[in-house]
């Protein structure tokens, strides 16, 4: 029996996902995805604002052999805090075919950056995400990074697109890589070429170091998982134009998800329409997060 009960309102991840029709090229990494405990395991944090159910690696495993994928970048969830034995753990258990995403306290030891290293970790995630985390202090983050930098790790960054502006110049001013998850966050209701998405685009012109996820269909969409079409013209924009800066990834078991959960065969299948060439799903989920993340 769990020590840990999910949330009344959690949706579980889809349990026969279907094959795809669109075959990942070889080597393809699935460069965002989570894994939770299992609870009893890896206990949740006390400061979580949500608890899921159990998806441990195992299951991620079973689900990147059936679509296909040769990889993972397992990124830490805002449920293990800055915990994160459930992400090395999963890390050991890949030999070799998964990388990490930790996050830390401002706390966190030279020593305990280094275990990280050695297991697997190559950046730290800062997220400003309101209903997820209590929000650290940018100058913070900031000493963070700088002492990422020189390990040659990347931060990744969650935001909501009402927020932009106000991070704007603290995300300019970071010395490593800077990946974005899930475009920033666009409204997709509002026009792909209006001010919201323009100052995203902007801020990925000015900085040669700004990365972008270009994923999360399923959490993006106002008018549902039918193609995800209003989603489209945002992720496909990113991907034309910086070919060789985006990733692609599941983000399975899908946190927070409250009206729908998506076939991860089905999301599989989306990448064709934001990547319509066979160079451009390479760079997107084989050169990118290769270069990334596992050239050492
Ligand atoms: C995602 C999105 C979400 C959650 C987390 O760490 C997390 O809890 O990332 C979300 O709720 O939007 O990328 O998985």
């Amino acid at each position: 029996m769990s020590t840990f009960t999910m949330d009344a309102d959690w949706l579980v991840y889809c349990q026969n996902p279907t094959k795809p029709r669109f075959t990942l090229p070889a080597g393809s990494i699935d460069a965002h995805c989570h894994v939770f405990g299992p609870g009893d395991q890896f206990p949740y944090a006390p400061e979580r604002k949500y608890t899921p159910c159990d998806a441990p690696a195992e299951k991620l495993f079973a689900l990147r052999d059936f679509l296909g994928f040769e990889r993972n970048v397992i990124v830490q969830a805002t449920c293990h805090g800055a915990d994160n034995r459930a992400v090395v753990d999963a890390l050991h258990k890949a030999h070799g075919r998964a990388r990490g995403i930790a996050t830390v306290r401002a706390n966190v030891t030279d020593q305990e950056l280094a275990e990280l290293d050695a297991a697997g970790v190559r950046g730290l995630r800062f997220n400003f995400v309101k209903r997820l985390v209590d929000t650290t202090p940018p100058e913070v983050l900031a000493q963070l990074a700088a002492r990422i930098a020189p390990m040659g790790w990347h931060t990744v960054i969650y935001f909501e697109a009402a927020d932009l502006p106000s991070l704007y110049d603290f995300l300019k001013s970071l010395p490593t890589i800077v990946v974005v998850d899930h475009m920033g966050r666009p409204d997709v209701s509002k026009s792909v070429d209006g001010p919201e998405f323009a100052l995203f685009v902007q801020l990925m012109r000015e900085c040669p170091n700004i990365w972008s996820k270009v994923t999360c269909p399923e959490r993006l969409t106002k008018t549902g998982p039918s193609q995800y079409a209003d989603v489209v013209p945002f992720a496909r924009h990113l991907v034309e134009t910086f070919p060789d800066r985006v990733l692609w990834g599941t983000d399975w078991p899908h946190p927070n998800l409250k009206a729908h959960m998506p076939d991860d065969g089905y999301l599989v299948d989306f990448i064709p329409s934001i990547a319509p060439t066979a160079e451009l799903q390479h760079k997107l989920l084989v050169a990118n997060p290769d270069r990334l993340y596992f050239s050492r």
